[in-house]
């Protein structure tokens, strides 16, 4: 697969672009005898860096506590000094990177920035430093162009969606994503583990789900397979993630989109794939349920879904439905479905978590604290009214950010609405601004950030899998991280070109980084 045949890295090739660079003459060559030297804070960063080099060069460096202000030559800091004007703007996540001729010093507020800061230092080695292969960078010495990069995220909710009920990911798979999204500075993935097709987590005190509810996908609905996480898979999912600084904030979809649940204990639903939205014992298996899911993800985030509820499918045939209208006054299913999502967020936030449902819950006076995903770009009256009630809010319309629609016209993709912006090509991503001009700064202080997703309806094979998302993921980090204003669409392309030979490293498939390529790197869909 042709690449470009760039081969020099520099501060200028870094995706995604960061705030500041000021590059200087000379250069600083880590080899063999560099030190690594780390404050607690540190640690994981260095330990990260140090791991990355030991796997593509071979070379074990020591990595040292840092004695204050005491530093030598050849070393490689990663520090959160005391109190520095410098930093004071850069929050958490954001990073100071100087590379000079006698070594290397990245401090940052905390944890997270230092990380990103090793990022952004790997970025500036040759691609493949990210390989996962051993021995993959052969070599005496490792040139780092001086500079002084200093960086910060524009948004702090950088995520992505994978949907693995339609068609399901292994761990291994989920981990290269991961891999692939920290390389990014994404730092949100959140697992859609449920829906119509198949559940996809074992829930112990209710074990149909997974004997019943996980068995098959969207291409072969009576398996004979079943598809789901063990705890134990989700407890490494989640630790994996952590070091990498990514939180993973798990969907159980509900009241609708439930048909794998339904097939399990069609006594809780409605006779199709909605949730019995009136029933005790079906509040108490949703209860149940999100009880052993918060168990599992420290996030403290819970996405409950909330979109797409086909309550004139059945509830009309609900005696019990109609009674409890009667007995809340109320006229339309709608009041039904709110009066549901409530109760849930009201659970959610009673038991500690923030709970995320999909932008048509924005209807109904959900928990104040819900954070609302919008989706529905055709509807941005649903962005518009959560922002007024106060909600914070996640941009993610389908018209930009699904990654199951084509890259290109003619290309294959998810045949759904949102097509009528043209294929959500990474130009067209790249070019966006997802704040409308008409927010004010006290709304746009309510978006927490931005999320692109994944939706697997028409994704089986991993190969496919990662065409659909890589570059485009390029193109979100670059909107999510880099600050706002003009983007150049040229300078992007030229830093893919070395961007495609990090995928290449990571061993990830990709479309090609061409606006009409003449062949499709994927074998089935
Ligand atoms: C709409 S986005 C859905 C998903 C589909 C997706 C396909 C959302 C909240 N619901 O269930 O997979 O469109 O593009």
């Amino acid at each position: 697969m042709a690449c470009g045949s760039i081969i020099r890295t520099d501060a200028t090739t870094v995706i995604p672009k960061p705030l500041s660079v000021s590059q200087s003459d000379g250069a600083f060559r880590i080899d063999h005898e560099t030190t690594i030297v780390a404050n607690a804070s540190g640690k994981w960063a260095a330990a990260f860096f140090a791991e990355r080099l030991r796997i593509a060069t071979g070379w074990v460096l020591p990595i040292q506590d840092s004695v204050r202000g005491e530093y030598a030559a050849n070393q490689v800091v990663f520090r959160t000094p005391d109190p520095d004007p410098a930093l004071s703007e850069l929050g958490q996540e954001g990073y100071r990177l100087r590379v000079a001729s006698d070594g290397i010093d990245i401090s940052s507020n905390g944890p997270a920035g230092l990380f990103y800061g090793a990022q952004t230092l790997l970025q500036l080695l040759p691609p493949q430093v990210f390989a996962r292969t051993s021995g993959s960078l052969q070599t005496e010495s490792l040139a780092v162009p001086a500079v002084t990069v200093i960086d910060r995220p524009r948004f702090r909710w950088r995520g992505l969606l994978i949907d693995v009920s339609r068609h399901f990911r292994s761990k291994a798979q989920l981990i290269k994503t991961l891999d692939a999204m920290a390389m990014h500075k994404l730092n949100v993935l959140q697992l859609h583990l449920t829906d119509n097709e198949g559940w996809r987590l074992e829930i112990e005190s209710y074990p149909k789900l997974t004997t019943v509810g996980a068995i098959g996908d969207r291409t072969n609905p009576d398996g004979p397979e079943r598809l789901y996480f063990s705890r134990d898979d989700i407890r490494e999912i989640v630790a994996h993630a952590a070091r990498h600084h990514i939180i993973v904030v798990p969907e159980i979809d509900m009241p609708g989109h439930s048909g794998a649940a339904a097939r399990a204990y069609p006594e809780l639903f409605d006779g199709h794939q909605t949730i019995n939205p009136v029933s005790e014992k079906s509040f108490a298996f949703v209860k149940g349920v999100l009880a052993e899911v918060m168990e599992l993800f420290p996030s403290r985030y819970l996405h409950f879904g909330g979109d797409e509820v086909w309550r004139d499918h059945r509830w009309a045939d609900m005696p019990e439905v109609r009674a409890f209208m009667r007995q809340m006054g109320y006229t339309d299913f709608k009041e039904v479905e709110g009066h549901f999502d409530r109760s849930v967020t009201k659970f959610i936030t009673d038991s500690g978590f923030t709970p995320i449902a999909w932008d048509e819950v924005a209807e109904f006076d959900v928990h104040p604290n819900t954070i609302v995903l919008w989706w529905r770009h055709w509807r941005p009256e649903a962005r518009e009214s959560a922002i007024r009630k106060g909600h914070r809010v996640i941009i993610s319309p389908a018209n930009y950010l699904y990654f199951d629609y084509p890259n290109a016209p003619g290309e294959p993709g998810a045949p759904w609405i949102g097509n009528d912006n043209g294929p959500n090509s990474f130009q067209l991503i790249h070019q966006w601004e997802p704040i409308p001009e008409s927010f004010s700064a006290e709304e746009e202080a309510q978006v927490l950030g931005l999320q692109a997703n994944v939706w697997t309806e028409f994704i089986r094979s991993n190969q496919y899998y990662e065409y659909m998302i890589f570059p485009r993921l390029s193109a979100l980090a670059e909107i999510a991280w880099s600050p706002k204003g003009e983007k150049d669409l040229n300078d992007f392309k030229r830093r893919l070109l070395v961007q495609c030979q990090r995928y290449e490293a990571l061993g990830l498939n990709y479309r090609p980084i061409a606006d009409w390529p003449t062949e499709f790197p994927y074998l089935t869909h």
